[in-house]
């Protein structure tokens, strides 16, 4: 391939470095524009008075970073609003908490012309594009308006919903027609692509051919399953280093001989962390004796706060730990450390590889990487268990994992009891096969498979 433009509504600083709640998406881009070079062109996360178009550039690690600033009504209906109140919670099957205004749903029109002008002249002849997430869904068909004849790939991080579900997105048909101005479109999974292939045919007409390929008129997209790794060898490394290693010592001398079960996710509705808690006090209720022998570190960043939906869920959860720890905790023990802060991802790596068990429950996940971090950082004489909500990408490659349903409180609860009395062989067993899968799909070999596809259409 020649160069790779990649466009997503952030960027991150090609640093080499991870801090705070950096969603997987940064991590994952990150780790495929070090090794391949390129322009990754973004938002800058920055609000002007009045949008011009004018790009910041950075450079570094063989990287350029392009970056434009937006208006207050752009962030509030692009990104706010249309992003994260329309589309994040109907494709995360929370068509309770989705709304439909028609300001959003133009702002985010809006604004995906105003980065189509200014990416426009950054797309040189050959280059591959490759656009990311439900940001920026309508892009590539403004970009194709402008002329754009190269190579273009989507790829959607979070999960494409059921037909039925959709149908009830105003202009759903248009936003899915504008798919088709690729030639690739990328998911996590076969469930989403199986619902794109239906929304695709039996909503807009496309018939579906060899290989993936969906035509409408004179349009064709191939459409694939393509899930999202991590950068395994990075995260292995890193859990190794120095700072990994005094954050397992600091929370294994502060566990006093507990058990410890980990959660690490963005404060976000999706990431079913009402239902974690309930599953757990489910556990501390059926077994008395082993409660004073457990507890759960619940690390959990704030997202989005300026969005209503997100400041409620923070607000449920701070309850919900405290009447828990209420209920339970006695002088020398508390059940849940509930924790709103972000950690540099070395420490994180030291947290996982301490805890006896990774608990991910998501509702729904696209991928959710947090998963595949927990295995990776894992002991292989003495591995932990990974509980994992069979809701969750995931849950297609790490078959190994104790997958629960997350709204059953009571399986969790058994979930939890069986995996902190799990003999060790079977601990290495599963260990290993979920590690297999990790250490072949990572974030390179995704990026490659994705490449290829675009490189075949
Ligand atoms: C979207 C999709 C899909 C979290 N807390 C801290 C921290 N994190 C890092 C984790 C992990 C990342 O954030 C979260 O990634 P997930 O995949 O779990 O979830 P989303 O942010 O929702 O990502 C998801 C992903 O895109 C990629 O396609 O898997 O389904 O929703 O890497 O480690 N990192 C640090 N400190 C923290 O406190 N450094």
């Amino acid at each position: 391939m020649s160069r790779l433009v990649v466009i997503s509504n952030r960027v991150a600083a090609p640093t080499g470095s991870h801090s705070g709640a950096q969603g997987g998406l940064a991590v994952a881009l990150q780790a495929a524009l070090l090794e391949h070079g390129g322009v990754w062109f973004g938002w800058s996360g920055e609000r002007t008075d009045e949008y011009t178009g004018e790009i910041n550039y950075t450079e570094g690690f063989g990287v350029t970073t392009a970056t434009i600033d937006l208006e207050d009504q752009d962030i509030e209906e692009y990104y706010d609003g249309y992003a994260n109140r329309t589309l994040w919670p109907l494709f995360h099957y929370r068509i309770d908490l989705a709304e439909y205004e028609r300001g959003f749903a133009d702002g985010y029109q809006r604004t995906n012309e105003r980065f189509a002008d200014s990416v426009r002249p950054l797309i040189g002849e050959g280059d591959a594009v490759w656009i990311q997430d439900y940001h920026m869904i309508p892009l590539g068909q403004e970009l194709r308006k402008r002329g754009v004849k190269n190579r273009m790939g989507f790829f959607l991080h979070i999960p494409w919903p059921p037909r039925r579900l959709l149908s009830t997105l105003p202009h759903a048909a248009e936003l899915a027609t504008t798919l088709f101005a690729y030639d690739v479109v990328g998911f996590h999974t076969r469930e989403w692509l199986e619902s794109f292939q239906d929304f695709a045919t039996k909503e807009l007409g496309a018939t579906l051919g060899e290989g993936g390929v969906l035509t409408l008129g004179d349009r064709t997209v191939t459409a694939i399953a393509c899930p999202i790794g991590i950068d395994t060898t990075e995260f292995v490394e890193a859990s190794r280093g120095v700072n990994a290693r005094l954050a397992y010592r600091r929370m294994r001398d502060s566990a006093d001989g507990r058990d410890m079960i980990v959660g690490v996710d963005r404060l976000d509705y999706s990431k079913g962390l009402e239902e974690r808690f309930l599953g757990y006090e489910r556990f501390l209720e059926e077994h008395p004796d082993q409660r004073k022998e457990v507890f759960l570190l619940q690390i959990a960043p704030p997202s989005r706060a300026s969005v209503e939906s997100y400041r409620k869920i923070r607000s449920t959860l701070d309850a919900m730990s405290g009447r828990i720890n209420g209920a339970f905790a006695d002088t020398d023990w508390v059940p849940i450390r509930y924790v709103n802060q972000g950690y540099p991802r070395d420490v994180l790596a030291g947290i996982y590889r301490a805890a006896k068990i990774g608990l991910v429950t998501p509702l729904r996940d696209g991928m959710n990487l947090v998963a595949k971090e927990y295995v990776a950082a894992q002991d292989p004489e003495d591995p932990g268990v990974l509980i994992l909500s069979r809701f969750a990408g995931a849950a297609e490659q790490l078959t190994q994992a104790v997958l629960i349903n997350p709204y059953s409180a009571e399986e969790m609860a058994d979930a939890i009891s069986m995996a902190l009395a799990m003999p060790k062989a079977e601990r290495i067993e599963r260990w290993r096969a979920l590690m297999d899968n990790i250490e072949q799909e990572d974030v390179l070999w995704w990026r490659d498979r994705f490449a290829a596809a675009l490189m075949a259409a």
